[in-house]
């Protein structure tokens, strides 16, 4: 006798899945010399200076270990812990919205 193993139904409406994709979708968006890393430099032209310092803020968040850089993996894990912290799906997709077209 064997347990069932757990269906994870790959529903293709699953919010989340959405979520990772934009974040995915951004990374490329602000690293635009395509080196699959964001630098401060990134942040800057892609935020320009009116939003400075949230660039700072999210540069401290996400570059865990503090090469000054934000590497993919950073990036999605980044999102994939905020997904995972409990933040309602609305607030990220706000987040996500607004780095998307700032
Ligand atoms: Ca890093």
């Amino acid at each position: 006798m064997h347990r069932s193993t757990e269906s994870t139904s790959l529903a293709t409406q699953d919010p989340s899945v959405e979520i990772l994709k934009k974040a995915y979708a951004i990374f490329k968006k602000i690293d635009v010399n395509k080196n699959k890393q964001i630098g401060a430099d990134d942040l800057e032209k892609y935020f320009g200076s009116y939003s400075a310092a949230s660039a700072k803020i999210l540069m401290r968040e996400v570059d865990l270990d503090k090469d000054g850089v934000i590497s993919v993996h950073e990036w999605m894990g980044y999102w994939e812990m905020v997904r995972r912290a409990g933040y309602r799906y609305p607030e990220i997709m706000k987040e996500v919205t607004v780095l998307l077209y700032s």
